[in-house]
């Protein structure tokens, strides 16, 4: 389908069918639509802003990347589709390592998601060889590298599955999530939610990450300070105001 640019929805309507081009390529899984719908109506919610507690969450995120022994960013098929440059710029400025870790795994899936991070200028991307496995999870989706997200002590994880987000905080790993759903389990058990759309998310948390590299006690600070259950208190405060508002005229 040919999209004006003069529709009011343009944006979301290029990326809908650069999303549905990437499944039929295979990068998307035929699933990742309906997490991307999901999306999309959580963020009509929020207004398609970013609103002041995401940006806390962000700033807070960016710090536990800084003060990290080995981060690592996870890219599932929706996040490379939507986010992979913004994603491995961000890896670059932290630095942290890239690993593709899908919850519809193939060997050829993982293929086609780190091929597609190579053509866009990944470099030593993760995935390939996944040898170890993430406790209290049930099949290959519990797989991962050891190099990567099994010796990783802070994770950031952009749209994932509740069951590997709980499985990553009972190892032990600090977890920041990005998701627009404050009521996903995810979003839950994370340390970190910011909950706001991806592609607002990533470049937000990498402002923050040039801003506190040269900050260390400014970003303990932050750390010390940050309060996740405020920051989904905030985000359902945030979707509440926003219903209000559209009765009124
Ligand atoms: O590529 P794969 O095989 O790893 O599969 C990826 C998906 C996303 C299909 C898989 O991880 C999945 O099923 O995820 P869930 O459990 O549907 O969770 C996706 C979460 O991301 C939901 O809470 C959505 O609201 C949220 N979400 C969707 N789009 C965005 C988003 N959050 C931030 N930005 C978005 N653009």
């Amino acid at each position: 389908m040919k999209v004006s640019e003069d529709h009011p929805r343009y944006r979301s309507l290029v990326v809908r069918e650069r999303m549905s081009e990437l499944v039929r390529e295979g990068v998307v899984a035929p699933t990742g639509l309906i997490a991307h719908g999901r999306g999309e109506a959580f963020d009509y919610l929020l207004g398609e802003r970013t609103s002041p507690s995401a940006l806390e969450a962000e700033r807070a995120a960016a710090a536990y990347l800084l003060e990290a022994k080995r981060p690592v960013i996870t890219v599932n098929g929706n996040a490379a589709g939507l986010c992979a440059e913004g994603l491995l710029s961000l890896a670059r400025a932290v630095p942290a390592k890239v690993e593709v870790n899908l919850f519809h795994r193939t060997p050829e899936r993982v293929e086609k998601v780190v091929s597609f991070l190579e053509s866009v200028g990944g470099k030593d991307i993760l995935g390939r060889q996944q040898e170890s496995v993430l406790e209290g999870i049930a099949s290959d989706r519990a797989l991962c590298a050891a190099e990567g997200i099994a010796s990783a002590d802070v994770v950031l994880i952009p749209l994932e599955d509740g069951d590997r987000a709980g499985a990553l905080v009972k190892a032990g790993k600090i977890v920041l999530a990005i998701d627009l759903n404050p009521l996903s389990r995810t979003s839950v058990v994370s340390n970190v939610t910011a909950v706001d759309e991806l592609t607002r998310a990533v470049p937000n948390i990498e402002r923050f990450v040039r801003e506190l590299k040269d900050a260390p006690e400014e970003r303990r600070r932050v750390i010390e300070s940050y309060d996740n259950q405020h920051t989904l208190r905030e985000a359902r405060e945030t979707m509440r105001s926003v219903l209000q508002g559209m009765g009124k005229t």
